[in-house]
């Protein structure tokens, strides 16, 4: 046997040249040699185990990461077979794992569907590794072949031990050799994240994953789904509520080619659409999405106005309202996909695109007449998603229209923070507007104020379209400025001022712009809200200047009411007081910012309600009211970012 190893004949010196090859350039075999590439070798390997899976032979598959960083992955296939092959000469175990390219279909019958991102196998992780040892158990025996040093053989492929009869799979160590990888640390989270998206993309199959670096006795943990890709969907929205109680799952064949898809529809506004082609996501879609997004579309059209639900009058529904809250896997099996696009992420065979239309009309049709309940919740999501969508066009038009559209631009939230770090002598002023910003910067006291100059005025806040609003770089300053972080994470706790204070003119749009930001405090932050913390500055309307006194108050009554408190003769000067941008630093210090002079109003919930009220109405059912406001708040609208 040791004899054997060190004879190298004619095909034996062209097997070590390809993975040679592979060694000079790793990169063109698995995309990079960082700590990416590192986790290629082991979907590699996973594959192999994953086609014998597909081919019916195998239910459970298991990765460990060893001690020292080597990788084990352990199937109960048929095991790779032993023979000798009669294109090399030597054992098909050997083939598969010095042969470049021998990883396709050498039996008969059976497909190869899953494959990594450059369809490469199991010589390709041999050639990058130090070592690699494969036993494979078959016929009541356990052979054992092992490689070193880039994928030399070590030992032929051999006869062990025996096994019991009818115990049969393929378990393969390996080493990545840390000449080529730039680290050889593997990390568990990100195999398991895989292993488990696998185990939801296959059902049925059992994935098993394993840590025993350290020196605890883990069991690991076991992934398998019956469900298959409907309890991927019920997974992704675990933490949102769907509106209805069934996933939709459908699935259909022709030629070879698998389709399946499972969805449901939650009460949120974003989509989460993934599609799968033999296993990889096909992040850029294709013609798979394509035929699922357009049968959808016509679907909910076709169902919504059979029902009645959608009249003559009204405008079809459009892909993206159909979509509005979806969660949806797609996932295809196909023998010889073709990946298109840069980065090879989408499906181009055309032929998908009419099976994909033809299964999914015919079984979503068919759910919607079988389901009238969940037909009923589905149709009417969507068509508040198209009233939000034409609702939002129309306030868009009308202040257009009026003529409106000087006072769009784009925020661009800068935050001045302060330089105390303890929260309870800590305030921020959300200041409007670049001018008020700069002097409020210039005027305050810088350990204790912080500022956060809003530049124009828009703010996404509409309803609840949380992806959205954060999109917009104001709020994310915001959200990172209170540090409480919003949803979930919100914690009240690391709030980093004592006071929020909205510093805006006393004018119209200076109210619209309170509302504005009361709607997105109420919302996203509600519990800062309750707890006391926001503040509207009072900016003062007058100032009265009498010998050296100088009193600054609100409005007309609070006006009447001082003079009349002074001595009637007393020699004094009205000024009427300008807005908040054309006070200088002093001026607004004196009057706003200074905490012993100023005027704060603490915002309660109510007020914050009546201003989410405001939004309400704008985004609500009743056309009427809301064409009136429309009307009525042109700029308000206008300063909606739908
Ligand atoms: C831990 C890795 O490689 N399992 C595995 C591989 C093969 C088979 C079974 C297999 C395939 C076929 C017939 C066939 C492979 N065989 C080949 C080749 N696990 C792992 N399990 N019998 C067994 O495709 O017809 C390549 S991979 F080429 F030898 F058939």
């Amino acid at each position: 046997m040791e004899e054997n190893n060190l004879h190298y004949n004619e095909s034996d010196i062209q097997v070590l040249e390809g993975l040679e090859a592979v060694r000079k350039r790793p990169g063109m075999y698995i995309g990079t040699t960082d700590v990416k590439g590192l986790h290629h070798l082991v979907w590699e390997i996973v594959d192999n185990s994953i086609d014998e899976a597909l081919a019916g032979f195998c239910n459970h598959i298991e990765v460990i990461i060893n001690k020292g960083n080597s990788i084990t992955v352990r199937d109960n296939g048929r095991g790779i077979p032993t023979g000798i092959h009669p294109k090399t000469g030597i054992s098909t175990v050997e083939t598969v794992y010095t042969v470049l390219h021998a990883g396709g279909k050498f039996g008969e019958g059976g497909y190869k569907v899953s494959g990594g991102l450059h369809g490469v196998g199991a010589s390709v992780v041999n050639a990058l590794s130090k070592w690699v040892n494969v036993t494979v158990y078959r016929d009541g025996k356990i052979h054992e072949a092992k490689f070193a040093d880039g994928g030399k053989t070590v030992q032929k492929l051999t006869v062990i031990g025996e096994c019991e009869e009818n115990r049969t799979g393929t378990t393969v160590s390996f080493k990545p050799d840390p000449d080529i990888f730039d680290t050889d640390i593997y990390d568990y989270e990100t195999l398991k994240v895989r292993i488990r998206e696998l185990a939801f993309l296959n059902k049925g199959l059992s994935l098993t994953i394993r840590d025993d670096r350290d020196d605890e006795d883990t069991t690991g943990e076991t992934f398998h789904y019956e469900g298959g890709i409907s309890e991927y969907v019920r997974y992704l929205n675990k933490s949102k509520t769907p509106i209805h109680e069934e996933i939709v799952h459908l699935e259909g064949e022709e030629d070879g080619v698998m389709f399946e898809v499972a969805m449901q529809y939650n009460s949120g506004y974003s989509d989460s659409i993934y599609s799968f082609v033999n296993n990889i996501n096909t992040h850029d879609g294709g013609t798979h999405e394509e035929g699922v997004r357009r049968a959808l579309t016509r679907v909910i059209n076709n169902y919504a106005r059979k029902s009645g639900m959608l009249k003559e009058k009204d405008e079809s529904l459009t892909g993206d309202d159909v979509k509005e809250g979806l969660t949806m896997i797609i996932s295809c099996k196909h023998p010889n996909p073709q990946f298109e696009g840069q980065t090879k992420g989408r499906l181009g065979n055309s032929e998908v695109r009419k099976l994909a239309d033809s299964v999914f009309s015919k079984g979503f049709e068919r759910f919607l007449m079988e389901n009238p309940n969940e037909a009923k919740i589905i149709i009417e999501k969507t068509m508040t998603a198209a009233r939000a969508r034409v609702a939002a066009k129309n306030a868009r038009e009308l202040s257009r229209r009026k003529g409106d559209l000087d006072v769009v631009s784009n925020f661009g939230g800068k935050l001045e923070d302060c330089k105390e770090k303890d929260p309870s002598i800590c305030e921020i002023f959300i200041v409007e507007g670049d001018s008020a910003g700069g002097s409020a910067i210039k005027g305050r006291n810088s350990m204790t104020q912080a500022i956060l100059p809003l530049r124009g005025k828009i703010l996404n806040v509409e309803k609840a379209r949380l992806d959205r609003a954060l999109s917009n770089e104001e709020i994310r300053t915001i959200i990172t400025a209170f540090g409480t972080g919003i949803g979930d994470n919100f914690d009240l706790n690391k709030l980093r001022y004592d006071k929020i204070i909205i510093m805006t003119d006393a004018d119209v749009d200076g109210s619209h712009i309170r509302v504005l930001l009361l709607t997105l405090f109420y919302r996203f932050f509600r519990p800062i809200v309750e707890a006391g913390h926001v503040y509207a500055a009072q900016p003062p309307l007058f100032c009265i200047k009498h010998g050296k006194t100088i009193k600054y108050v609100l409005n007309k009554e609070e006006l009447n009411s001082y003079l009349a408190s002074l001595n009637p003769n007393t020699k004094r000067d009205i000024f009427r007081m300008k807005g908040l941008g054309e006070m200088d630093a002093e001026e607004l210090n004196a009057t706003t910012m200074d905490i012993n002079t100023r005027v704060l109003r603490r915002i309660t919930v109510e007020d914050a309600i009546a201003a989410d009220e405001a939004f309400s109405l704008l985004m609500g059912e009743e056309v009427e009211p809301r064409r009136k406001f429309i009307e009525e708040n042109a700029s308000f609208a206008e300063n909606l970012d739908f």
